[in-house]
């Protein structure tokens, strides 16, 4: 199967990042429950932010092939528990997002993201500037043909 599950905080950038990948029109849309397409689960931030929905988070990942776990560059704090990527049995990507914003700081949502035990590389993006996306759609792509094979 070859979905992806984004994760990540409130705001961090997951449904706007994946209206971009499915060449969706983007506008701003609070996710308020699990959403399931055909490439992609998008939750709620809560689902990571609040503990008692990690098992969400860990029941979906059973029916996708990758997680994708996004970092927002402008916050000062995670969301992700220590070795938060252990609890998957899936192979777990890490994306930080907002690096077009002045406030952003690449390396301390790097930190992050090594804290949740995800491993390098990551991938920088914007979708204000279309940094970084191009990899991402082409990782989504081969996952889209190893799925139709
Ligand atoms: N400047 C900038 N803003 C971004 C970027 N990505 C997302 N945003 C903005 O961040 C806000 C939140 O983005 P969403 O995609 O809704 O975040 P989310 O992770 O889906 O949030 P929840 O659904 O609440 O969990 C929106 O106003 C987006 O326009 C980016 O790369 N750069
Ligand atoms: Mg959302």
């Amino acid at each position: 199967m070859g979905r992806i599950l984004l994760i990540g905080g409130i705001g961090a950038g997951k449904t706007t990042l994946k209206q971009m990948l499915m060449n969706e029109q983007v506008s701003y849309q609070k996710t308020q429950m699990i959403d399931y397409t055909h490439a992609f689960i998008d939750c709620p931030g809560e689902y990571l932010e609040i503990p008692r929905f990690y098992h969400v988070l860990i029941d979906a990942s059973h029916q996708v092939s990758e997680i994708w776990a996004l970092q927002d560059s402008t916050k000062q704090r995670a969301f992700y528990p220590p070795k938060f990527s252990k609890v998957f049995r899936k192979p777990i990507i890490g994306i930080i997002t907002k690096v077009d914003l002045p406030k952003a700081d690449i390396k301390q949502a790097s930190s992050f993201l090594h804290y949740a035990g995800i491993e390098e590389p990551f991938y920088i993006t914007s979708v204000m500037n279309g940094e970084g996306v191009a990899p991402l759609r082409m990782r989504l792509e081969e996952l889209n043909e190893s799925r139709s094979r």
